[in-house]
């Protein structure tokens, strides 16, 4: 039997004293050498910078549970509505600096450090990255947590607590490779284990028919079970106002331990099931190649869905007792389709457990959940094999069934009997096997369905959710993506934070909307030489960098063009690549040109089995060994790849950044952040009219952004049309030429066709328009370089980027959600 936690009476709340919050240098030194001794178990005197780094954790989390414990107690008492964040990754990065700088506290603690030898600056590279995600999406989870707990809004965030994040990337002869990454192998101190909240999650056996007063309930027997137990991390909000919750699953076996095995000498065997079992959160995001993958990666989201929503529901019965209210108490968000089971575990909960009649079931449902969509890719669209889904939820299967059966007569008696509209708004693709999809689930079972900018939004509506929104008009929504300022501004650059401060005011650091006043500094000599000066310490910084992992010499004045995130084909790295070896060709014919120097720098990860996305990275390197070897364009050109791309190293490049490469095929991005990280510092954006491009757009002005290429509707039309790739090519004497170049082989000595198929394929499908936008995407860095010798228009440009992005807050996006989807209303505590 658990202890059962117990909700104190308001005056006893206030009976419990906390600490208080204003705290000197030497307090905070003491603070720090007593963790040190008591709960690292260091003598100052032998600590190295990863106990200390321990140390000055454990003390700032100590600030943060004393707001941590007063936002709860509020909550409970006020009864607000709660947000629950579900979300299969959070892409975290390092809280040191993040905790430090929402408390106020980084100054202090500097100094306080600094007092006892220790420099801050140094401890902050001990702290490994929580690199719980994949990319945008999980990025986007943190900055959404962080904005919530700055806005106080009343909020949970769930996930897994994978032992092993995004894979280590090492680049071996070109080539990328991935190791296990082990963020906990020295612990992690901002967590709390809660062995106490553990929730058994049940998958496969039998669902038994039981007939009761007439009626028919259905038991579900799970064949086997796995327990999920919580480890929560408190999330700081700016200026320390608010602390709400991170709440990672682990998975335990719940036999750990078979004696009788252990006992006859099979000691293997003997935890065979505890393997299995903890399998599920050992991995982010296994391979799906195979059907082993494809069930690890069904049971991770069953696993995180079931566990969230047992424990959401359970505090909401301790406070509020009737599980009808759960819309009035409870808003949940599905990031992606991953956590979208929960739309039929919510309902065997409401139906099965509770005996809530179906459609009332329905309704609380409906109005409770709500789903974002992050992708259009039909690839990346999830459904799961009816076959799979049966054998491992087979009450969820019978659910959905139920589910669709209902929607689709429904549909049919208010006359939509059109079949191809019932077949794509249908919950099973029929075709080639059936599957059950995950983004219809989703858009059915949720109130409100949001697309992440306006044009992915449109498009939303027009391809994959047309039918559905035919039907259901009022459903989708757009909540243009946001970055939190506090990460990607005040931490990232504080150089930059300060000549903001200075030029408008504090109120900037607590309003986005107040960086527009910086358009009237924008043309003024002296704030441009500041905001110069600031970019070329970040530059030289940067290069530093570059120097000591890959000993390649860069110089911090020339032109920073930057290329950092996922290696995909259709955010078009290859095209990059592309033209950076058109302009090498154009240095080399001609020599003596006043080329404007360059640095091209590419990080990012590609999929473990996604094969020409690792080629691309290898054709990268390739390239960068010849160009940065070549005395013809040494001091013009360099091409650097950072290996191992992270929230930390991102962190080191957007403030380092000129020029920003957001050059997807348009249509096919749908929004992007970096394009707001690297606008928000100043680098301008050479892009396609693709995701929240667009409204970077419209928000810095047509002269302070480089647009190039071929719309969304261009796209298509080009698609229907039968694009010809090869004619592109005879055209364009430029890409011919870069063609040409490397069939040559002088970028892979000794194996001359090792990018045959890759540019092959590009002629006989190029599905990604590379070639159709090459020669515009050439012009288009022409213009950059034109723009980059008038130094006064290139910094007005850089600082009107940094003046008019405001919009792109995350503060902003979490308000529209509150407003129009969550219906939750900051708190003012
Ligand atoms: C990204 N999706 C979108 N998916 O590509 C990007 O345009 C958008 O800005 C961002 O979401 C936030 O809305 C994304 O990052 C993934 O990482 C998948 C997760 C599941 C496995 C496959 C990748």
């Amino acid at each position: 039997i658990r202890p059962k936690a117990t909700v104190p009476s308001a005056e006893v709340a206030s009976r419990i004293a906390l600490p208080a919050q204003d705290e000197d240098v030497a307090t905070l030194r003491r603070a720090v050498v007593a963790k040190l001794t008591y709960a690292v178990g260091k003598d100052p005197i032998v600590a190295n910078e990863r106990d200390w780094f321990v140390a000055v954790a454990l003390t700032v989390r100590d600030r943060i549970v004393d707001r941590w414990m007063p936002s709860t107690r509020s909550n409970y008492a006020s009864g607000d509505k709660r947000v629950y964040y579900l979300s299969l990754e959070f892409l975290i990065g390092r809280l040191l600096y993040d905790s430090l700088n929402n408390l106020g506290l980084t100054d202090t603690m500097r100094a306080a450090l600094s007092e006892l030898g220790v420099d801050l600056d140094r401890l902050r590279s001990s702290e490994p990255d929580a690199a719980l995600g994949n990319g945008g999406l999980g990025r986007l989870a943190a900055c959404f947590m962080e904005s919530m707990a700055s806005l106080s809004i009343p909020a949970y965030g769930y996930g897994i607590r994978y032992d092993h994040g995004l894979f280590r990337q090492v680049i071996k002869d070109g080539w990328q490779q991935e190791y296990p990454e082990d963020w906990l192998s020295f612990g992690n101190p901002w967590e709390f284990e809660r062995p106490e909240v553990e929730y058994p999650i049940g998958f496969g056996g039998s669902v038994e028919p039981v007939s009761e007063d007439g009626a028919t309930r259905y038991v579900w027997h799970p064949g086997d079970v796995v327990d999920a137990v919580a480890y929560d991390t408190p999330v700081v909000g700016w200026r320390g106002r608010h602390v709400n919750t991170l709440r990672l699953w682990s998975a335990r076996a719940t036999n750990p331990l078979r004696l009788d095995a252990f006992n006859e000498g099979d000691y293997v065997g003997a935890h065979s099931g505890r393997v299995w079992a903890e399998a599920i959160s050992d991995v982010l995001y296994p391979s799906d190649e195979t059907p082993a993958g494809q069930e690890l990666r069904l049971r991770q989201e069953y696993f995180f869905t079931a566990a969230s929503l047992q424990d959401l529901i359970r505090r909401h019965l301790n406070q509020h007792k009737d599980i009808r209210t759960l819309p009035d108490k409870v808003a949940i968000q599905l990031n992606d389709t991953h956590p979208a089971i929960a739309v039929a575990e919510l309902m065997r909960i409401l139906v099965d457990l509770h005996n809530i009649p179906w459609a009332e079931a329905w309704e609380i449902t409906n109005a409770t959940i709500s789903y974002t969509n992050h992708t259009l890719m039909p690839e990346a669209l999830e459904t799961w094999p009816v076959a799979l889904m049966g054998r491992l939820l087979p009450r969820h299967m019978q659910i959905i069934f139920m589910i669709n059966g209902l929607h689709l007569d429904s549909l049919r008696q208010s006359g939509k009997n059109d079949d191809a509209l019932l077949s794509s708004v249908s919950l099973i693709d029929e075709q080639g096997g059936r599957r059950v999809r995950m983004g219809n689930l989703a858009f059915l079972g949720a109130h409100k369905v949001n697309g992440v900018s306006a044009l992915h939004t449109d498009l939303l509506k027009q391809t994959v959710f047309r039918d559905f929104n035919s039907v259901y008009p009022d459903r989708i929504v757009n909540k243009t993506n946001g970055i939190t300022f506090r990460r990607w501004l005040f931490e990232a650059n504080p150089g930059l934070t300060r000549l903001i401060v200075d030029a408008v005011g504090e109120r900037a650091m607590d309003d986005a909307g107040e960086l527009t006043k910086l358009a009237a500094v924008a043309g003024d000599a002296s704030f441009q030489e500041k905001y110069a000066a600031n970019r070329r310490a970040k530059k030289a910084a940067l290069s530093d960098l570059i120097a000591e992992r890959l000993d390649i010499k860069v110089d911090p004045d020339a032109l920073f063009d930057v290329q950092i995130k996922r290696i995909h084909e259709y955010k078009r790295q290859f095209l990059n690549i592309l033209e950076t070896i058109a302009l090498y060709n154009a240095m080399r014919a001609q020599p003596q040109r006043d080329w404007v120097p360059r640095v091209k720098i590419f990080a990012g990860k590609a999929a473990a089995s996604y094969h020409r996305a690792k080629l691309i990275i290898k054709l990268i390197n390739d390239v960068a060994k010849v160009v940065n070897s070549d005395p013809t364009v040494q001091g013009k050109l360099k091409v650097v790849f950072l290996p191992n791309y992270n929230v930390s190293l991102a962190e080191n490049i957007i403030p380092a950044a000129d020029l920003s490469e957001q050059i997807s095929t348009a249509g096919m991005e749908a929004s992007g952040t970096g394009n707001m990280k690297l606008a928000l510092n100043g680098g301008l954006t050479i892009g396609t009219m693709d995701g929240a491009n667009v409204e970077i757009y419209d928000r810095v002005g047509a002269d302070n952004i480089f647009i190039f290429g071929l719309t969304a509707a261009e796209v298509t039309k080009r698609w229907s049309g039968g694009y010809d790739a090869r004619a592109t090519l005879a055209a364009s004497p430029m890409l011919s030429d870069v063609f040409d170049t490397i069939y040559s082989g002088i970028f892979s000595p000794g194996e001359s066709g090792r990018y045959t198929g890759l540019l092959d394929g590009l002629l006989n499908d190029d599905r990604f328009l590379v070639t159709a936008d090459f020669d515009a995407y050439y012009a288009r860095q022409r213009d950059v370089a034109t723009l980059w010798r008038n130094r006064e228009e290139w910094w007005k440009a850089a600082i009107l980027n940094t003046a008019n992005v405001g919009f792109f807050s995350s503060d902003r996006t979490i308000r529209e959600y509150s407003d129009e989807i969550w219906n939750v209303h900051p708190r003012t505590d």
